[in-house]
């Protein structure tokens, strides 16, 4: 059997070294890649962010608890998980701190979970958890989470990825929220306050809901954030329901699992919305074309970068810094292997 049949049938191993063979960004992985793509299309995305230590990990943990044991009457769902840490040098580090809070699920050949920790270029994170996310997908997890840490840009960018998007804050972690200094609050289809155990979740809650009630429709922040513009449908997509959905606010304890069932609830309310809007086939679309969109730029340049020597490119910048040649003209010699 090859490795895509390995995949396919459920072979736990076969899916970790492909992996890992994405990871590394091997032609083996490439490979995976494209036999894969036919099977992808059927999970659920589900993104999970938030500031540093709001309780993430612990939700998403509880959240893949319920799916895998939902009330009588209910079917379990198979659930992966990808956790993005860009703090961890090392992905062992992560994966060791994510076992102890996982083992409720450690064992449960319906649960997959993998810990991914930055190396290098963080545009470069978002598409390999793009890639991870797809292998998950056309393994037959019904469920995909993706944890992301933190309010930048490659969470933002992650998060892109999944259909329904939490975004999670706590009590305490100072006066200003930190999602809204960064506009994660453009991205939130939920938002959760967790730790809601802890003194100052009601005026969490009560900051948020008062941010909400400012970024309704009409009453817009300023946009600053490129890629939240760009999750606007595209002229050639033509025009979704955008400003149907308005952020539910839920407050959980992630610790003994209060709110979770509701959490779940939203969740499917959202999807439901989703399904009913057209939403989800446009937000595909933009999915498929930013992927598409950044292979093409990646591709691009690296062919570029193969016609022209490093030699060339130096003369070239020393004469545009000497402003001998104009910057067009400069791109000019560039695109045209270094002639005018
Ligand atoms: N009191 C209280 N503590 C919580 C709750 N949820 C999580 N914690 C605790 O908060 C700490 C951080 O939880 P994590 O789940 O690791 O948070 P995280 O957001 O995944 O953290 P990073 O991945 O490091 O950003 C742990 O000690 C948890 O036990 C909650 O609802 N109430
Ligand atoms: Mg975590």
């Amino acid at each position: 059997m090859s490795v895509i049949e390995d995949i396919l049938a459920g072979d736990r191993l076969a899916l970790a070294r492909t992996l890992s063979e994405i990871e590394n960004d091997t032609p083996e992985g490439q490979r995976a890649l494209d036999e894969l793509f036919p099977h992808t299309g059927q999970a659920r995305l589900i993104g999970v962010t938030g500031a540093p230590g709001t309780g993430k990990s612990t939700l998403v943990n509880r959240l893949a608890y319920l799916y895998r044991h939902p009330p009588a009457g209910v079917e379990s769902k198979s659930v992966g998980i990808v956790a993005v840490d860009p703090s961890s040098p090392f992905s062992g580090g992560a994966v060791l701190g994510d076992r102890v809070r996982m083992r409720d699920l450690a064992g449960d050949p319906g649960v997959f979970v993998r810990s991914m920790a930055s190396r290098g270029s963080l545009g470069g994170l978002a598409r390999t958890t793009s890639d991870l996310v797809q292998v998950l997908d056309a393994a037959g997890y019904e469920i995909i989470i993706i944890e992301t840490v933190g309010a930048g840009q490659a969470e933002v960018d992650i998060a892109r990825l999944a259909h329904t998007t939490i975004v999670i804050e706590a009590p305490g972690l100072g006066d200003d929220i930190q999602a809204i200094k960064a506009g994660i609050l453009e991205i939130a289809d939920i938002l959760v306050v967790n730790k809601a155990d802890r003194l100052g979740a009601e005026n969490t809650t009560r900051a948020l809901r008062g941010m909400l009630e400012l970024a309704k429709p009409g009453k817009r922040f300023p946009q600053h954030h490129a890629p939240v513009m760009a999750l606007r449908p595209p002229p050639d997509l033509g025009e979704g329901e955008e400003n149907g959905w308005e952020p539910p606010i839920v407050q959980t304890v992630a610790t003994t699992g209060t709110g979770i069932s509701q959490l779940e609830e939203e969740i499917a309310r959202h999807q439901k919305y989703l399904h009913k809007s057209g939403d989800l086939i446009h937000k595909e679309k933009i999915r498929l074309k930013t992927k598409m969109d950044d292979l093409l730029q990646y591709s691009l340049v690296s062919r570029w970068r193969e016609s022209i020597t490093r030699e060339i490119y130096k003369t070239t910048l020393d004469k545009l810094v000497a402003r001998k040649i104009s910057p067009q003209e400069a791109v000019r010699v560039l695109m045209n292997g270094g002639n005018l």
